[in-house]
């Protein structure tokens, strides 16, 4: 027996300050006991992760004497998580772990580079396997924990937990976080903090609930869903414990304004659970934005919800053809459910501030009709609103991937998160003309729309792309007096030298 305390680093390779997973399991780690470190990489997935970063942060972990370090990942940052296990594994003798979406989907080919992988929730799990090995005790049989021994993966059950409240909030105990920088490890400040998006914006983040009750293809809640089953899977903390945890970060950070709210699907909850949250959130003199579904918001929630400071949200078209929304993203309301929320939102228009709506593009099951279906339903839409566009990525065992690979249809190597830019689109004339709908008029959009397979219509569309790219925004009525004045210019009458 010995009474050695354990001290662990958890590394975030998000690319802002958010991840709720560390800070979660940071708290957890301090409510056992344990010396907690948080490490922020900070840094975009596709930006260069050189090796002196890598090096500078084993040696912080040895100074740190840690014990144990934790990496959490999604499927866009096992390149880096690779680079970084690796130095750590060869520089020191210090056991890494991976947690995270990414080791919940694809924990085998994990285990290829991480000591560890955490199958699940980890609060509880990544506390017992650190006193374990600070105890220099056996790691076996700790649930969601899974590791190899002489080639054999030991695997326990997988668990999530359904009582969310019995965790502590997410940790911002700023004198143990730290930031890499100039590829050196410093301390985290409030300064620095609120330097960083999303706190320059006077934004905070949180999450009330876990899971999803939809099932849309493309989505990693399609993969949870068969890895925990419905039991467990949808989780959703009390109104008492979310507010508990707002009303201290208020108290800590007074020049936060707004609350981000990051569930999946905000609305799912029972009417009972909205209406305790909009009457205690009103008493924070906040604002805060949600992430919703469209099948989810009726006229007396939007009421409500404003009232207790909504201002602003984001929702998901993806797609405005039925049969991808539908057939290939199993999106559970119709493209005709979608244009009447955004209908009923417009009478709202003086109150929220900021709309986005989600769309998928790159997708090699979507034709140019389907993607003229998208196009006629966002011109449709009251403006101002945003486009988020994503360019389809293909995250391991979700539906839509195990669906590709059923159907044998090819997956072009730019599909998946590892290669991505998730944010970065195939500069079509369509994904173009998807892109810019939020701030061209409709009948400019549809203009385009309509003449794309001209060469003119080309052309004209690559000129007004550029400006439009440069913020010069022009009318219909010019654009079709640039067409005529071109056109005359075109068809003049050939001129001889005397
Ligand atoms: C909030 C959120 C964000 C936030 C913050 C991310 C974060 N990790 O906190 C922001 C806005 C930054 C974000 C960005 C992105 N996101 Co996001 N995001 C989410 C969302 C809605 C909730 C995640 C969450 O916080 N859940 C609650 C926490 C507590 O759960 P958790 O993260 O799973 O953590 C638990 C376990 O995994 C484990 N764990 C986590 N970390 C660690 C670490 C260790 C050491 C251990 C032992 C255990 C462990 O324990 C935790 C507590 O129980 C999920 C959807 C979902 N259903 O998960 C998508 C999701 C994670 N995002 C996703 C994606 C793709 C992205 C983006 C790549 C692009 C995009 N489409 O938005 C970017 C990439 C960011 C970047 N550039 O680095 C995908 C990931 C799929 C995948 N296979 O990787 C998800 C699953 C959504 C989806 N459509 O499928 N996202
Ligand atoms: S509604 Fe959003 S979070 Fe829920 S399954 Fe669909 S994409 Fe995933």
């Amino acid at each position: 027996m010995t009474n050695h305390i354990p001290t662990v680093a958890l590394i975030s390779l998000q690319n802002t300050y958010i991840d709720f997973g560390i800070r979660y399991i940071a708290s957890s780690c301090r409510k056992a006991g344990l010396n907690v470190h948080v490490l922020w990489i900070t840094r975009e997935p596709t930006d260069p992760f050189d090796r002196n970063s890598c090096d500078a942060i084993a040696r912080w972990l040895e100074e740190k004497e840690v014990d144990l370090v934790g990496i959490g990942l999604m499927s866009v940052h096992v390149n880096r998580a690779s680079l970084l296990t690796q130095t750590i594994q060869t520089k020191t003798r210090i056991p890494v772990i991976w947690g995270g979406v990414h080791a919940i989907v694809d924990p085998v080919s994990c285990l290829n580079i991480a000591d560890y992988v955490c199958t699940g929730d980890g609060e509880l799990s990544f506390v017992e396997l650190a006193s374990r090995l600070a105890a220099k005790n056996e790691p076996e049989g700790i649930d969601n924990i899974w590791f190899q021994r002489n080639g054999e993966i030991l695997r326990t059950p997988r668990r999530q937990i359904s009582d969310l409240d019995s965790f502590p909030p997410p940790d911002y105990e700023l004198n143990t976080h730290w930031t890499l920088r100039d590829q050196s490890v410093f301390p985290l400040d409030e300064h620095i903090l609120r330097n960083g998006i999303p706190w320059i914006l006077k934004r905070h983040h949180t999450i009330s609930s876990r899971g999803c009750p939809h099932a849309c293809s493309y989505c990693y809640n399609t993969a949870l869903k068969r890895f925990f089953g419905d039991e467990h899977y949808l989780r959703i903390r009390s109104v008492d414990k979310l507010m508990s945890e707002i009303n201290g970060i208020i108290e800590q950070y007074p020049f936060i304004e707004t609350i981000s709210i990051m569930d999946d699907s905000f609305l799912f909850k029972p009417d009972g659970w909205l209406e305790e949250f909009s009457a205690k959130f009103k008493k924070t003199g906040r604002t805060f934005g949600l992430l919703v579904h469209p099948k989810t918001l009726t006229r007396d929630r939007i009421d409500m919800l404003i009232d207790a400071g909504l201002i602003g949200f984001q929702m998901g078209l993806q797609s405005g053809s039925e049969r991808i929304s539908r057939g290939i993203y199993n999106r559970s309301e119709s493209v005709d459910d979608f244009i009447q929320t955004t209908r009923l939102l417009d009478e709202y228009m003086d109150r929220l501030h900021a709309r986005t709506i989600d769309v998928i593009v790159d997708n090699p099951y979507e034709t140019d009709e389907d993607q003229e279906e998208t196009i006629k339903v966002l011109s449709g839409i009251k403006k101002p609103f945003h486009i988020q566009l994503f360019s389809l990525t293909l995250y391991p065992e979700t539906d839509l991937y195990r669906r590709m690979v059923a159907e044998k249809k090819p997956i072009p190597a730019e599909m998946l998160p590892e290669n991505k830019e998730y944010l970065k689109f195939k500069p079509t004339l369509m994904n173009r003309l998807i892109w810019m709908t939020h701030s061209t008029s409709r009948s400019t959009v549809l203009f385009f729309m309509r003449n794309r397979k001209t060469w003119w219509g080309k052309f004209l569309f690559e000129i007004y792309y550029h400006c439009w790219e440069k913020g010069l925004r022009i009318g219909l009525r010019k654009v079709k007096h640039i067409l005529r004045e071109f056109l005359k210019f075109a068809r003049r009458p050939a001129m001889h030298s005397p």
